[in-house]
């Protein structure tokens, strides 16, 4: 697989499958990005121009679309709308890049007669108890709980009707939560690490029990990377390290690392509908494709990553004060929302 389009390639877990690739491979490799809010020309600089070409688009524009799907041995669609504080504020946006985008891309790789990967979430398959023995699995049903889960469960739906009823050569992924390098300062891990960068109090929603499933975004892409490999047509994988933790606890390990005392933090609302845990069970992939995760001492990980973002103050810090005006104005709106 030598050419490889990448969808979303200017945001977060893209760019750092676009670093993965280009030292794990020998693809050459075109971003097809509409640079948003969440995308950062800095996250792709420095790369190799013979092997990477940056276009500036919209997964949207049917001409774009099917004028670089063909000249490419695969796609891999990266690219969506992604925070979910974002969707309960404005769905919108959510549906158009997420759906119909989705569909765009479907649509021309099933002309052209190009492979697919597709990344999704496992928001798709809602929320488990804190106390359940089971982790979400391949056979798990959807049940998405906010607007962007919905988005994106639609988009899998989208891609699997695909399969079977035109046989286009697609796989999908369904992963945790990510964390590593180049992540909006919108999200959670780099939200706090940066606020206290800034003097700023780390803000926790609801009780903080709330779990996520942590995965650094270098095993998303070797996962991907793998299922390119030898994934099967019409297969879905779950990407998954192992990684839960509770919110309170994650937010405890980046104070410690940064110094900090274990309450320099504030409670703020909760999020409407908030997911309560999320638990990967990634056995298919281990056992089947033979994939392993490298970095899965969290701690270890995060340390990393704040040095990351002590390093690379000028790559965030131009969104930090916008991201926190917007958090403000989400707020207000849910104040007034609920007062009348
Ligand atoms: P991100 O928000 O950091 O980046 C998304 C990128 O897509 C941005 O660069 C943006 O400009 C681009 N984009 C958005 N709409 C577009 C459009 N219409 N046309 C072209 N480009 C567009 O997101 P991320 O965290 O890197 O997530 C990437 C993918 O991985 C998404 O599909 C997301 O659902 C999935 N995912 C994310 C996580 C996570 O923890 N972040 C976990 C599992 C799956
Ligand atoms: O300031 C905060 N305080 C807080 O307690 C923020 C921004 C978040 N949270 C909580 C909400 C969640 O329980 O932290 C947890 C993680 O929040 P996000 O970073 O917004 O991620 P999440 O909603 O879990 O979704 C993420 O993982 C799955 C990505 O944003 C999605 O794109 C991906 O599909």
């Amino acid at each position: 697989m030598k050419r490889i389009l990448v969808t979303g390639g200017a945001g977060f877990i893209g760019a750092n499958f676009v670093h993965h690739m280009i030292a794990h491979s020998d693809a050459e490799i075109t971003v097809l990005d509409k640079m948003s809010y969440a995308a950062n020309r800095a996250s792709l600089e420095g790369l190799d121009p013979k092997r990477f070409t940056l276009v500036q688009g919209d997964i949207c524009d049917y001409v774009l679309v099917n004028e670089l799907v063909p000249q490419h041995d695969a796609v891999i669609h990266f690219a969506a709308e992604t925070h979910n504080d974002n969707s309960l504020h404005d769905p919108r946006i959510f549906l158009k890049s997420n759906v119909m985008g989705t569909f765009e891309l479907l649509e021309a790789v099933r002309h052209h007669e190009v492979r697919l990967h597709h990344i999704s979430t496992d928001e798709v398959y809602g929320d488990l108890e804190l106390d359940d023995p089971q982790r979400f699995t391949e056979t798990t049903p959807y049940q998405p709980s906010s607007p962007y889960s919905a988005s994106k469960a639609s988009s899998d739906l989208l891609v699997k009707a695909w399969v079977r009823s035109f046989g286009i050569e697609a796989t999908l992924s369904n992963c945790s939560n990510n964390y590593g390098p180049f992540q909006h300062v919108e999200k959670f891990i780099p939200r706090q690490i940066t606020s206290i960068l800034s003097g700023l109090p780390p803000k926790l929603y609801g009780n903080g029990a709330n779990v996520r499933d942590w995965i650094h975004a270098s095993d998303h892409s070797s996962a991907v990377q793998r299922i390119l490999e030898a994934g099967e047509r019409g297969r879905t994988y779950l990407i998954g390290a192992d990684g839960e933790r509770s919110n309170r606890e994650v937010l405890g390990l980046i104070l410690e690392l940064m110094g900090r005392d274990a309450d320099d933090f504030e409670w703020v609302a909760d999020r409407a509908g908030h997911d309560l845990r999320y638990a990967i069970d990634a056995t298919v992939l281990r056992e089947e494709l033979g994939w392993r995760p490298q970095y899965t001492d969290l701690e270890r990980g995060l340390g990393a990553t704040i040095d990351w973002y002590r390093q690379h103050r000028s790559w965030w810090e131009p969104a930090k004060a916008r991201t926190e005006e917007r958090y403000r104005r989400q707020l207000s709106g849910e104040e007034a929302r609920m007062a009348s």
